[in-house]
């Protein structure tokens, strides 16, 4: 049986053909940008036991990664659906993978990574067959919320791999809350000196320098992946209200907060701070947009719920505007669309839920109104840290995943919603793309991360890459139990849940 997740758009097998025998010592040719997805291609396989080689793109080697855009190796174009197709050959002799552009080859190389088995030590029969695959959205995220707690950048990293071979291509950091702030601002130092300090209840604090997230940048973006910082404003600000008096609207520095609650801190709209608030607006924004290649800014908006109406409009639309002054494409929590004056084109994260709860659908509708898109995080159905159904054991040993969103969220809830059918008048185009946030108030560490979004992180990743249309729970979850092994090599702590097939034998 063919397993691959997410579901590819075609797959021809060709059964009358003798399967192709791969070596412990592949050879794999590339040449010019396709070259730093081969060596990634050649550490994945390494890591397997084989000992592959890297060949010149003319030489005869068993794989071979090639570039079919215009001249081989322009920058990602503006079509980032296409800069993402590939097309997979394996026949009795050699594996082909071919790609406008290197997104799509390294997207195909993952492909054939979940053909291969986890132990290349032998030699192995590979299937022949034919793949032609692109995805349906071009923004298939996951957020990690690193301020409930802490995760260095180590951690970071091996969670994008796992990312990476589900053909995830954004990484949301949710850097700023309540409880702390986790990447330092050099014109605003105190951010991070006074207050990443601590995290929710006992646990230690910490942070980003600018290079700690630059490295995190780099390492997502040669798979791939695009990172979205995310400064959230103006609510959820008690970090940067606690490092300085000067954006409170009474000038006196907030308590440091490490509870769970949310929705009771807000910079200030009062004119006597407006030099301060602006200032620090312009000065943060600056930064976090000159470090991030990416496309996108993400400036939170969520649970303002202690800022009037009025002053959450005129907060907003100073934080938007100083966001899109920068360049890039501004995101919000679905709350911004009760603004009337956004940037053009923002982008509207929606987290009500499958039914949605006045009044998210308008606020989305007059995002869309205005020429901005959408991006679908249901909480329900969509949320990492809602719990599973079932007492399973967890890393720790402690239990993980909070039940606001209607939870427990199932597996198979996570993988049977559609993202066209949540809000009335939202089309396929509205839809930039799909997104699982993990909030982390119950996640200590990177093995309770791990547990929380593996498997149901491979039901978002189907739902953004795979064609729309009828979804067998069953089915998927057969195809999701051959990651099984694939996880249990890289040691990713995920859930073994009942409602997927595992084989047997491996630990949990
Ligand atoms: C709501 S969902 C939040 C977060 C919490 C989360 C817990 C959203 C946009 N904001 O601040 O961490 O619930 O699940």
């Amino acid at each position: 049986m063919l397993t691959l997740v997410p579901r590819p758009r075609t797959l021809r097998t060709s059964p009358d053909e003798e399967a192709l025998t791969l070596g412990t010592t592949p050879g794999i040719a590339a040449a010019g940008a396709a070259l730093p997805v081969a060596g990634l291609l050649a550490a994945s396989l390494r890591s397997r036991g084989a000992a592959p080689s890297l060949a010149d793109a003319d030489d005869a080697a068993i794989i071979t990664l090639e570039l079919t855009g215009p001249d081989g190796s322009r920058g990602a174009s503006d079509d980032r659906v296409a800069d993402e197709s590939y097309a997979l050959d394996i026949t009795s002799d050699a594996v082909t993978v071919s790609a406008p552009e290197p997104a799509g080859l390294f997207r195909g190389t993952q492909t054939l990574l979940q053909l291969l088995p986890v132990d290349l030590t032998g030699s192995v029969q590979v299937p022949t067959l034919h793949v032609d695959d692109a995805p349906r959205f071009e923004y298939r995220g996951v957020m990690l919320d690193v301020v409930r707690h802490f995760f260095p950048v180590a951690d970071v990293l091996r969670f994008i791999d796992a990312l990476a071979l589900l053909k995830i291509n954004t990484l949301h950091l949710h850097l700023t809350d309540d409880q702390g702030w986790r990447l330092h601002i050099d014109s605003w130092p105190d951010l991070t000196a006074v207050g990443a300090r601590g995290a929710v209840g006992d646990a230690p604090g910490g942070f980003y320098t600018q290079d700690d997230l630059r490295r995190i940048i780099a390492y997502a973006a040669a798979r791939f992946i695009t990172v979205v910082p995310e400064i959230d404003l103006p609510g959820h600000t008690n970090a940067a209200l606690h490092a300085y008096a000067e954006l409170n609207a009474d000038g006196v520095a907030r308590e440091a907060y490490h509870g769970i609650e949310v929705g009771f801190s807000s910079l200030s709209a009062s004119p006597e701070r407006a030099e301060a608030t602006d200032r620090f607006l312009r000065d943060v924004i600056g930064e976090v947009a000159a470090l991030t290649p990416g496309p996108w800014l993400h400036v939170g908006g969520d649970e303002s719920w202690s800022t009037s109406p009025e002053d959450y409009r005129d907060l907003v639309r100073r934080i938007t505007s100083t966001a899109a002054g920068t360049g890039k494409r501004v995101i919000g929590w679905h709350e911004i669309g009760s603004c009337d004056d956004l940037p053009a084109g923002t982008i509207a994260q929606y987290w009500s839920y499958l039914q949605p709860v006045s009044p998210a659908a308008e606020q989305v509708r007059s995002v869309v109104a205005r020429g901005g898109q959408v991006i679908m995080s249901p909480a329900d159905v969509a949320y990492l840290d809602i719990r599973y159904p079932e007492d399973i054991p967890t890393p720790g040993g402690y239990a993980l995943g909070l039940d606001w969103a209607d939870g427990p969220t199932s597996f198979e809830a996570a993988y049977t919603w559609e993202p066209t059918a949540i809000v009335d008048g939202i089309a396929e185009s509205d839809i930039l793309g799909v997104e699982s946030p993990l909030w982390t108030e119950t996640a200590l560490t990177i093995a309770d991360v791990e547990h929380l979004a593996f498997p149901r992180a491979a039901a978002l990743a189907e739902i953004g890459w795979s064609v729309a249309g009828e979804r067998d729970p069953a089915e998927f979850a057969g195809r999701v139990a051959t990651l099984g092994p694939m996880w249990d090599a890289a040691g990713i702590r995920y859930a073994r849940l009942s409602e997927v097939p595992w084989p047997s034998g491996e630990p949990a």
